[in-house]
């Protein structure tokens, strides 16, 4: 399996250590979150070597961030750090229902980025590139860098582009940009929700007659399970029954079980159900990225029929 680099803004992650309304709240915990780097973390985790290529700010939060990912394994040597811009930050109040984010990241280093950065990524190296439509909400120039990337004939590797609606980022923006984007992917992942928003339907019936032929599309159907439409055939495998602590970071742990398996060269079902795997581990904490599942619980139920799960 060659490597996968993945391409985003991380930030400082602050989240209230104390009940009660936040702008009582006077301790924090301090953790670092952001779709891409989540992704290579999970990657790492199952053996497929990655790398996080994105910018921080030359101060201690960037530092903080660098640390964080380069502590999964995660070859963090290709982020810049940009003297001139501060590392982004936002603050999360966890719940099990969804949690209300507060950004404060315009203007970020990571925001910076541009068509320059392309250069970072090694391409000629790796068997995958994954983005995200976060990037392509924070700035013009990030957008410009997102539609570079998938323009260039590529040579050796694919592309996975995960929607990541982030609602918040595109206040009086289309968002029909991310079907654009999508449209020159070669695997997209999407929520219903987010396809629906994008497509204007989350039946993944539907969705599989408006998309262009080669793009492989997961639809993820939330607690029930998600849908891979490739070589014009639908594929559906219901998801596992956790305890949800916490849902962010759910989608971007999914999405590194499918790719992992997806490089492996697994069949549909196995790369569905190990998306399901690695998004169990997230849901069942606050953390972006939490702790594995033992594997004597995982590797029965790779091969175990998902009835039974
Ligand atoms: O998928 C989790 C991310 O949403 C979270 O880590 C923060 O990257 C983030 C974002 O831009 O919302």
């Amino acid at each position: 399996v060659g490597g996968v680099v993945c391409l985003g803004e991380t930030m400082v992650m602050m989240v209230p250590a104390e009940p009660g309304p936040v702008h009582l709240v006077r301790t924090w915990h301090r953790a670092v979150g952001g779709a891409e780097s989540n992704v290579a973390c999970h990657l790492t985790r199952l053996g497929v070597p990655s790398s996080w290529v994105s910018a921080v700010g030359d101060d201690s939060f960037g530092l903080a961030v660098l640390d964080a990912v380069a502590g999964f394994g995660v070859d963090v040597s290709r982020v810049r750090v940009d003297p001139t811009r501060p590392t982004g930050l936002y603050v999360k109040e966890a719940s099990p229902h969804g949690s209300p984010v507060r950004y404060y990241r315009r203007g970020s280093a990571a925001s910076g980025m541009g068509l320059e950065m392309i250069d970072r990524l090694g391409l000629g190296e790796v068997a995958l590139v994954h983005v995200s439509g976060i990037t392509a909400a924070l700035s013009d120039s990030c957008l410009a860098m997102l539609r570079e990337l998938l323009r260039r004939p590529r040579h050796g590797y694919r592309i996975s582009f995960d929607l990541n609606w982030r609602p918040a980022l595109w206040a009086g923006r289309d968002p029909r940009v991310l079907r654009e984007l999508a449209d020159m992917a070669d695997i997209v992942l999407a929520g219903s929700d987010e396809a629906e928003l994008v497509w204007g339907t989350g039946d993944p019936r539907r969705l599989r007659e408006l998309l262009p032929g080669p793009v492989s599309l997961v639809v993820k159907q939330g607690a029930d399970g998600a849908t891979l439409l490739e070589d014009g055939e639908a594929h559906f495998e219901p998801a596992l029954r956790v305890e949800v602590v916490e849902p962010v970071g759910a989608g971007d742990a999914f999405a590194a079980g499918f790719l992992a398996a997806t490089l492996a060269g697994q069949a549909p079902s196995v790369r569905l159900r190990a998306g399901h795997l690695q998004a169990a581990s997230a849901l069942l904490t606050a953390e972006d990225v939490g702790d594995p599942l033992p594997d004597d619980v995982t590797a029965p139920l790779l091969h175990a029929d998902p009835r039974t799960w």
